[in-house]
């Protein structure tokens, strides 16, 4: 190979290399400007190419970024966990199928099985940032708050149920990043 060939590879290398760096860059960029804006970004996982046995299922949807069903207090977690495929209310001994947790009707009286949507009139709803510093309180809202278009918790958790006209980016940049912004700020 002469010299003038392997110098012309080493260069067109080089471009693309360079061209990489610049087209990552452009995407940082872009989502560096949204986040400065106040807009909060949240994952969306990419259903098609989990594939597989890692096939997620609808009920995902109802897990945060903290690994917590929404708007379940984080020690109260556990109790979540289905038995017997069976859900034992909180705060009393009705017992319901596992299958009726976040269904979007309110099966137990205490208003526990659904603590992610606001199917329940006197439910509570636990923000994904449960505790607030100066002073220290634990951060909950009405669960009749949830999904209502107004932004109650104060990281903005309470409007999770997004759709596809409350994206900012576009659609090519949501498939890269597989990332879309809320309308809620987070100010906590
Ligand atoms: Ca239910
Ligand atoms: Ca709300």
């Amino acid at each position: 190979m002469g010299i003038k060939k392997k110098k012309n590879i080493i260069i067109l290398t080089a471009c693309m290399v360079l061209c990489f760096i610049l087209y990552q860059l452009y995407f940082f960029l872009t989502i560096t400007s949204e986040t400065m804006s106040g807009n909060k970004l949240i994952p969306i996982i990419n259903h098609v190419n989990l594939g597989g046995s890692h096939l997620r299922s609808e009920a995902d949807r109802f897990i945060n970024d903290n690994g917590i069903i929404r708007g379940v207090y984080y020690l109260s977690m556990p109790r979540y966990r289905p038995e017997m495929n069976e859900f034992k209310c909180l705060n009393s001994e009705q017992r319901i199928p596992y299958e009726n947790v976040n269904d979007d009707y309110c099966d137990c009286l205490d208003a526990t099985d659904e603590p992610s949507t606001n199917a329940c009139l006197n439910g509570t709803f636990y923000c994904d940032t449960q505790y607030q510093s100066k002073p220290v309180t634990l951060h909950k809202i009405p669960s009749n708050k949830v999904n209502d278009g107004i932004c109650d918790c104060c990281d903005g958790s309470d409007e999770w149920d997004h759709s596809d006209d409350q994206k900012l980016l576009s659609q090519s940049n949501s498939r890269h990043y597989r990332y879309y912004i809320s309308k809620c700020s987070n100010n906590c």
